[in-house]
């Protein structure tokens, strides 16, 4: 038996040294640790074997079969170093200190917005979230005050897709999650909800200067007790002169949203014109920034918490409208036409 196995450990040394690739060991393994391999095949030989044979054979056969497993693993690895030696040396040499054949890219005007508002509500507090681009109707009508077939929804048609979910039209959508994901704090521990979430919206409606039919705004909440107008104007002017750097002329006027009870529009004197009327606040000086307003009782009752306990504001800062501001720029179309020409000329600050 000792014979049979030098033999095979003998003949597989051989195999072994003359394999030059992983198909090649592969092939060699099945042919000695498969199933119908020479190894496998001594095993079986024992059934002829008395007791005290079958332990000591057994032995043997063990260790030839570890032999054998870590002689093929051994040379897997030379195998693979020598393959990627290969690899490195038919590898062109390039000279790392030559200047970049791109040139650098740039940020886009709304992401530049987007993080400078996030930076500046997050420095007062308040947390950042993101929220999906396809929503349900409940979330993005029902939840926020706009049952089916009240006359509002006309103001957002939308994109629907075959199962009845559609792309939001406003980030209002998002409210409800937030206040389900932070009710049991705001009870339980008294932490006031504070929250921005900005976010892509769609509308299907005819594009102009200042109209587009995908369009960014940031929605933001904050919900505690005793939550008045006068804490809605407080975080509207800090966010407005800190964003802009210089006093900017505001105007607040009634307005209507069924999510919220008082509702107002927040104006900005437009800054492309100075106030005087242009294309892009549509001739009349002003530019809707930011509607805003007390959140409704059901749509407080709807995110589980008490309205008779619990006030909150909540505004939807139109960020794409903000970004021409800042930059100038005239025509919102400009900002999703891919024109790297104009859009590379903004870079982080
Ligand atoms: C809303 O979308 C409300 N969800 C905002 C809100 C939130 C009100 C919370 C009260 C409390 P509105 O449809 O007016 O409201 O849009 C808000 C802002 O998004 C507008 O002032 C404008 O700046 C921007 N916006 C709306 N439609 C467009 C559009 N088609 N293109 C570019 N910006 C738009």
């Amino acid at each position: 038996m000792s014979e049979k196995m030098n033999e095979i450990r003998q003949a597989f040394s051989e195999k072994l040294r003359n394999a030059l690739n992983a198909q090649a060991l592969e092939e060699i393994r099945i042919e000695y640790l498969g199933k119908k391999g020479a190894v496998t095949g001594l095993m079986k030989t024992m059934k002829d074997l008395s007791n005290e044979e079958k332990k000591s054979f057994g032995q043997q056969v063990n260790v030839l079969k570890n032999e054998i497993t870590e002689a093929i693993a051994k040379k897997v690895e030379q195998i693979k170093q020598k393959e990627l030696e290969i690899e490195i040396n038919s590898m062109p040499e390039f000279d790392v200190s030559a200047p970049p054949v791109l040139e650098r890219g740039s940020y886009h005007p709304i992401t530049l917005v987007q993080r400078e508002c996030e930076r500046i509500f997050s420095s007062m507090g308040f947390n950042i979230e993101d929220y999906s681009e396809i929503v349900t109707d409940y979330e993005c009508f029902e939840a926020v005050n706009i049952p089916k077939h009240h006359p509002a929804r006309d103001m957002q048609d939308t994109y629907y897709l075959t199962n009845g979910q559609l792309l939001k039209s406003h980030t209002s959508a998002a409210q409800n999650a937030i206040y389900r994901k932070y009710r049991k704090a705001l009870v339980e521990e008294g932490k006031p909800i504070k929250a921005i979430f900005p976010g892509r919206c769609f509308r299907n409606e005819a594009t102009d200067a200042c109209h587009e039919n995908t369009f960014f705004q940031m929605e933001g909440v904050m919900v505690d007790r005793n939550i008045s107008i006068s804490n809605l104007i407080f975080f509207m002017k800090t966010m407005l002169s800190e964003v802009f750097q210089k006093d900017i002329k505001v105007r607040l006027r009634p307005g209507f949203f069924p999510f919220v009870e008082p509702g107002f529009e927040l104006d900005i004197s437009c800054l492309i014109c100075g106030g005087e009327g242009c294309p892009s606040c549509k001739q009349s000086g002003w530019l809707e920034l930011c509607p805003c307003g007390m959140i409704h009782p059901e749509v407080l009752r709807a995110g589980g918490i008490d309205p008779e306990e619990y006030t909150g504001f909540a505004f939807g800062l139109g960020m794409t409208r903000l970004a021409m501001m800042k930059y100038g720029i005239k025509d919102i179309r400009d900002l999703n036409s891919g024109n790297l020409k104009s859009l590379s000329q903004f870079t982080a600050e």
